[in-house]
């Protein structure tokens, strides 16, 4: 049978395999199709701007990480095939791309590695990756034990991603000098400006190991063949040497490997990108090798280990334990130290990874402080986001005005104070201006931006980005921002020692929270455009929100009685297993006076998902009204395990709490619960402090430690050591003994342990009722 047949009216292919990319197209005024003879298709439609309807399976974000995404059969990786060439049978650690059941699999976060172990077909791997602490590169150690006593004969095929590099330049080819798989491109521009941009950017991506290869490819489909990614053609016929020119990239090689009866063998790769072949050989020479890898290991823990926070508790729950003496300030430190690796972190993210900074490196929640106070706005106001280096431009969300800002500069001033008690910031200057004077032109910009009742208008959005048509004609109100500024005026009054005018502000706007927001058991999350009070109880979607109840708690606009009331409603509409939803019912559809969270998927996200951020602001406003049961409750929820089946209904590692949970809990029960696993989120540093000042009561004062603490009542016993100005305190607290405080022995008069003359060890002992 002909291959191709043309005629005038036909073209006809008889092989899905001879030319796997042949393919036609077909177009019309509205849209167009391109079609491989195997049934890949690429279409899109103009509306008018080009837009798909039949999509890949995954958007990659780079401005944020997206929640919940799907992975697919080359999705990027990192795997070794293992190929025992007696048996012809083959495997991939750690899972992927095979997919073969292992005898026994392990997978491991370590604070400064991960490490997967794998026993299959008389065979014990390891794969092993850390990073250095500043270079990005991925360290890789692969160690194959042979558990028979007879030789084996394998092939070892490491293969490492690269992927669709560019549209203009991609290709790669072995570089024998360097021993190393090289990926070249050029990122896709088509601006002039781009051309001098790009100019430094490392386009390269590369593999090297400290062994030889036997062979090598780097075409990532002509490797595959017919069997794909799970049974790669070349892996039995061996790798064929190819260069990738203009096609899909991979970095494959090929060690063709005898192990004695028992025999270990150890292979270490070096893996990431570069800006020419130079600086591959320098990486190379920093970093591959046994003794690169083992160093880097000691190098990558002690600088997880400058994260260990300030506190360590012993309770009798030790799962809980074990997460927050370690996990939680692991992941308050990634958030400080790195930004979230973005270069412009919104305003908001950036004043609270720096809360959490206040309990692991406190130096460094005052720098952020300052450098916020240095992009402030001439009118008070401060910027959506935070320019990190001078070229840094504004991401898409940052260019959307939010009005909540400011508000962060007073709670991460009261955190640092309260730690620190470091008042002598307020007397600094930033750029000309002194702190006292900027931080009041801030509270200035928040009392001049709310409308006639004296609420604060909303503009795009507050805390809630995607809350943004409530108030974009310029009119709409939150409730929660108001509250929020309430409370903002509260802390400088407190931290200032000025009273007026904030105090009386803070009054009045509390006064019209209550006059205007609040709907019997709770109260509102705002009021429209068109004058419309949403986030109410007649509303049949959206009724109930978290935040204001939050608020009104720590802004004082609550009395107790409503606190009841609040703490209630809450607790029936929106506990569920998982945690507190952070509003309910979630949207079924489109409000057009609230703004796109109500488009987002019920349950998902902003949009009435266990939202951890704001689920971390409630527990810590409980601690503030000492309501240590249900803060301990719904902190532990935040923590996937210990039963099983809690593991496998939110799919959730428990070494990192994530921004969300699913909610919807009672709509949807199969998807509640399920973790969105994204690390980046502002939850961390409030369960840190709400656990350190609220829950274990250790917070710091102008004389001292004060010990105030709200525990579960079932704990009859619990410690808890904290560092704190120089001083560790063993702290041990007794529920049913005597009440009171005493130091070293001696009863301590009021609750608070005045600085000693000199730090040192000291002993606590907490008698509880
Ligand atoms: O981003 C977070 C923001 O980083 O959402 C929070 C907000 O307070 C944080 O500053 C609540 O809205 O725009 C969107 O729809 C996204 O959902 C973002 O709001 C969200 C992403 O989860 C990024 O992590």
């Amino acid at each position: 049978m002909r291959l191709i047949t043309l005629t005038p009216d036909s073209c006809t292919l008889t092989s899905a395999t001879a030319m796997p990319r042949a393919s036609g197209f077909l177009w019309n005024c509205k849209m167009m199709l391109h079609a491989t003879c195997r049934g890949f298709v690429t279409a899109q439609h103009m509306q008018p701007e080009p837009a798909k309807y039949s999509h890949a399976p995954v958007v990659e974000g780079k401005t944020f990480m997206l929640p919940e995404t799907a992975h697919y059969a080359h999705h990027p990786g990192r795997f070794v095939y293992v190929r025992d060439l007696v048996s012809q049978r083959h495997f991939s650690v750690p899972h992927e791309p095979v997919r073969r059941a292992p005898k026994a699999f392990t997978f491991t976060q370590h604070p400064e590695r991960l490490e997967w172990s794998v026993e299959q077909d008389d065979l014990d791997i390891r794969w092993s990756l850390v990073l250095p602490v500043d270079e990005a590169v991925e360290l890789w150690r692969l160690e194959i034990r042979n558990r028979l006593d007879i030789e084996r004969a394998l092939r070892i095929v490491p293969y490492f991603s690269v992927g669709y590099m560019s549209w203009m330049n991609q290709g790669a080819r072995f570089n024998a000098d360097l021993n190393a798989v090289i990926a070249s491109s050029v990122t896709a521009y088509q601006k002039i400006d781009d051309y001098f941009k790009n100019h430094h950017l490392k386009d390269k991506t590369f593999l090297t190991c400290d062994r030889l290869p036997d062979a090598f490819e780097t075409r990532r489909e002509d490797f595959e063949g017919e069997g794909g990614l799970s049974d790669p053609d070349m892996l039995r016929a061996g790798l064929a040497g190819g260069e990738a020119l203009y096609e899909t990239p991979a970095a494959v090689l090929q060690f063709d490997q005898t192990l004695e009866a028992n025999e270990t063998q150890v292979w270490h790769f070096v893996f990431g990108p570069a800006f020419d072949e130079a600086e591959v050989a320098c990486l190379k020479a920093a970093y591959l090798g046994p003794e690169a890898f083992e160093r880097v290991c000691g190098e990558a823990r002690a600088y997880v280990e400058q994260g260990r926070g300030v506190l360590a508790i012993e309770t009798p729950d030790t799962h809980f334990d074990a997460f927050m003496n370690r996990w939680l300030a692991r992941q308050v430190y990634y958030h400080g130290d790195t930004n979230r690796l973005t270069t412009d972190p919104q305003t908001r993210n950036y004043l609270q990874d720096a809360l959490g900074m206040v309990f692991v490196r406190p130096q460094s929640a005052r720098e952020s402080l300052l450098y916020a106070l240095s992009k402030q706005n001439a009118d008070g106001s401060m910027p959506d986001g935070i320019k990190l280096y001078d070229g840094a431009q504004f991401s898409y969300i940052n260019q959307v005005p939010h009005t909540d800002h400011c508000v962060w500069l007073f709670i991460l001033l009261e955190a640092y104070l309260d730690e620190t008690d470091d008042y002598a910031v307020l007397d600094a200057e930033v750029d000309g201006q002194g702190v006292r004077a900027r931080l009041e032109a801030a509270l200035r910009w928040l009392l001049k931006t709310r409308d006639h009742r004296r609420l604060s208008y909303i503009d795009q959005g507050d805390w809630n980005d995607p809350m943004n048509m409530v108030g974009w004609k310029g009119k709409g109100v939150s409730g929660w921002l108001t509250l929020a500024v309430a409370y903002a005026l509260r802390l400088w009054v407190r931290l200032s020692g000025e009273t007026q005018p904030w105090a009386a502000e803070a009054e009045a706007m509390n006064a019209a929270m209550n006059t205007h927001l609040w709907d019997g058991d709770w109260f509102g999350r705002g009021i429209t455009d068109d004058d419309v009070a949403f986030g109410i109880r007649r509303d049949p979607e959206g009724r109930l929100y978290l935040n204001p109840q939050s608020f009104a708690l720590l802004s004082g606009a609550a009395s107790e009685a409503q606190a009841e009331r609040m703490v209630q409603a809450v607790a029936a509409e929106l506990e569920t297993p998982y945690g507190v939803e952070m509003l309910g019912p979630p949207y079924t559809k489109m409000r057009e006076d609230v703004g796109r969270l109500t488009q987002k998927s019920p349950g998902v996200a902003e949009n009435g998902s266990v939202y951890n951020h704001a689920a971390a602001f409630y527990i810590y406003s409980l601690t503030q009204v000492k309501k240590g049961e249900k803060a301990f409750e719904l902190m532990r929820k935040m923590l996937a395990g210990v039963d099983e089946s809690d593991y496998v209904q939110r799919g959730q590692f428990p070494v990192f709490i994530p921004n969300y949970y699913r909610g919807d809990f009672h709509a949807h029960p199969r998807t509640a619960g399920r973790s969105s696993q994204l690390f980046n989120t502002g939850t961390v540093a409030w369960v840190y402090r709400s656990l350190i000042e609220g829950l274990f009561g250790l917070k710091g004062t102008r004389e001292g430690l004060s010990v105030q603490p709200c525990l579960p009542a079932h704990w009859t016993e619990a410690r808890a050591t904290r560092q704190f100005r120089g001083s560790t305190y063993h702290v041990t607290y007794r529920r049913g003994g005597t009440p009171g405080l005493t130091l070293n022995g001696r009863p301590v008069v009021g609750n608070v342990l005045t600085l000693p003359e000199q730090p040192g060890v000291f002993e606590v002992e907490v008698g509880l009722q």
